[in-house]
């Protein structure tokens, strides 16, 4: 593999509503990242991701986009954008910035004038079809619920959105449209911007036919991704923005990519791929139901383990994956990935042990640092997103009891992981003076940064030892570069794996005991040195090393060890 810069870094997605918030409209925003860089910095963290900060409607929280070259003013001003990357560069941080273009919002100025003039040259920025029959052009479901199609006014036809009526697909086909991103890209990158999170873009490629499939739920539609998967050719259109965009400023790019096709993971992060890298989402497609939250699947270790591992496996040689327990759009990853009896400092920290040192980039999402964990609503008017509310209306109308259906939106809501940062035990949890735009999680009072920096056996201290540890120049090496061998697999409810790189006889043993019995691992070794443990007890695991090349792992513990 070619070498890049970004290899050894250690990410961070902000999602800016719910950072905080500086000027007291509960809205978090950019003053407020720039005044918790040397909290980023101190823990580690070389690269930014920001959730959109462009304006918006806000219908998708940012994901709808009126005017990709404006700083949403909820947000604050572009001076306050250009002081961020100043101070960013400063301390030897890079931002990236998401990039939404599958579609924009209905209020861009596109659309509006693609409304005003459904045969004019904007009409066909979007996917404007006429319909069949005098019925949409397909029983497309969106991605948020309800059919993809929306009559255009005044017209037989109707126009795309694979998410939110107010998103509408940009059209790819048109090379017009294709220059207007690529200069808008451009323009953003000429500015500094180390990269982009590049949104949803496995979906710019359609198959124009449109044609309609077998429904797979009583509404009578199918879900939009058939299409999606059905159709060829996505590639051309990731390679044309390559080249015209990121590999002229060696930008890094790291993809949401769902539903990709078998066998193309090298032409999307090969060392010449569409991309830097994608997110694993692995263990989280694993859990999803045939229909939506109400039928996913329970969370089992072996099957989670094994589907990392798989994963894991498919990039060696080929690439690098960006690891991640939990994201803007997942439930919180210690709500989520640990039994109930390992829902406490010491399971998050052997979370984010088998999970930070994985092969590939690291990301972290706010909040994963202190233990954030999902928040339980008692109705549905209390949360905000979208796409929960159609889950909770998909859940009730499958026969789901109003329980059932808050239920699954306390495991599964993409608010769980949107309530406001919590920094202190104070006052709205010193994210705002006022009321937060979005209710917070209750227990900031005993989960905030405030009083985890206080203590030294802290998760966010964990933290920072574990990314330390990683980047250490005794092991950066290891850590980035090392081959990805899983251990002990056959061992009940141990997540292990060594990380070793190529003619070197020693290598470092990544081991964690997710049951809740004690579990003997052979080292067969002696001089095992111990790198890190999220557990008191060290000179005991020292000494049964030494004198019996073992180590005894209780319920939730994890070591770090070179062997
Ligand atoms: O998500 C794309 C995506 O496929 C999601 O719809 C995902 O399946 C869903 O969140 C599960 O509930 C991206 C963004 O990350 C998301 O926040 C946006 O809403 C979406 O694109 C549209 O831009
Ligand atoms: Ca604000």
């Amino acid at each position: 593999m070619k070498r890049k810069w970004w290899h050894d870094k250690v990410a961070y997605q902000i999602y800016p509503k719910s950072f905080l918030d500086t000027n007291g409209d509960g809205i978090g925003d950019l003053a407020g990242i720039i005044s918790k860089l040397d909290y980023l910095k101190n823990l580690g963290i070389d690269i930014i991701w920001l959730s959109p900060i462009y304006q918006s409607p806000f219908v998708d929280q940012g994901y709808d986009i009126s005017d990709y070259y404006k700083i949403a003013e909820e947000f604050g001003t572009m001076e306050e954008f250009d002081t961020l990357l100043a101070e960013a560069k400063k301390r030897g941080m890079y931002i990236v910035m998401d990039l939404v273009v599958n579609h924009c919002s209905d209020k861009h100025e596109w659309f509006r004038k693609a409304l005003a003039d459904p045969d004019g040259e904007y009409a066909d920025y979007f996917y404007f079809v006429k319909g069949k029959d005098g019925k949409a052009p397909s029983n497309y479901r969106s991605y948020f619920g309800g059919s993809t199609w929306e009559p255009v006014p005044g017209t037989d036809k109707y126009y795309l959105h694979m998410f939110a009526k107010e998103q509408p697909d940009l059209n790819w086909e048109n090379p017009g449209l294709r220059q207007e991103i690529y200069k808008m890209i451009n323009w953003w990158l000429d500015k500094g911007l180390a990269g982009f999170r590049i949104d949803a873009i496995i979906n710019i490629k359609k198959d124009l036919k449109f044609p309609s499939f077998e429904p797979d739920g009583p509404d009578g539609l199918v879900s939009c991704v058939k299409m999606v998967e059905e159709v060829q050719g996505v590639g051309a259109y990731l390679e044309d923005m390559k080249h015209n965009t990121f590999e002229k400023y060696d930008a890094f790019t790291v993809a949401e990519v769902f539903n990709m096709k078998d066998d193309e993971l090298a032409e999307f992060i090969g060392d010449d791929g569409h991309f830097s890298t994608m997110f694993d989402f692995s263990a989280h497609e694993a859990m999803q139901g045939e229909h939506g939250w109400y039928d996913g699947n329970p969370f089992r270790f072996e099957e989670w383990r094994d589907a990392i591992f798989r994963s894991q496996k498919e990039a060696e040689g080929i690439g690098f994956k960006a690891n991640i327990i939990e994201n803007h759009d997942e439930p919180r990853g210690v709500s989520r990935f640990l039994p109930e009896y390992a829902q406490n400092e010491a399971g998050k920290k052997m979370l984010a042990t088998t999970s930070i040192l994985l092969r590939g980039i690291p990301f972290i999402y706010q909040g994963q640092e202190i233990g954030m964990t999902n928040c339980r609503r008692n109705d549905i008017s209390e949360y905000d997103d979208i796409s929960t509310i159609d889950q909770y209306q998909e859940a009730v109308a499958a026969g789901c009891t109003v329980e059932k259906a808050l239920e699954c939106c306390y495991e599964n809501s993409r608010d769980n992981a949107r309530t406001p940062m919590q920094w202190t035990d104070g006052k709205n949890a010193g994210f705002s003076d006022n009321s937060p735009w979005l209710g917070l999680n209750p227990n900031y009072t005993e989960i905030n940064v405030a009083e985890q920096e206080k203590r030294d056996d802290s998760v966010l201290a964990y933290y920072r030892r574990l990314i330390a540890l990683r980047k250490s120049p005794e092991y950066a090496e290891t850590f980035t570069y090392g081959k990805f061998i899983p251990a002990y697999e056959d061992k009940n409810n141990i997540f292990a794996y060594m990380r070793t790189l190529e003619g070197n006889e020693k290598g470092i043993l990544v081991v964690a005991n997710y049951g809740k019995e004690d579990c003997e691992i052979d080292l067969k070794k002696t001089d095992a040195e111990i790198l890190l443990t999220n557990m008191n007890g060290v000179e005991e695991m020292k000494k049964e090393i030494a004198d019996r090349g073992r180590i005894i792992l209780r319920s939730c513990e994890a070591a770090v060890l070179y062997l």
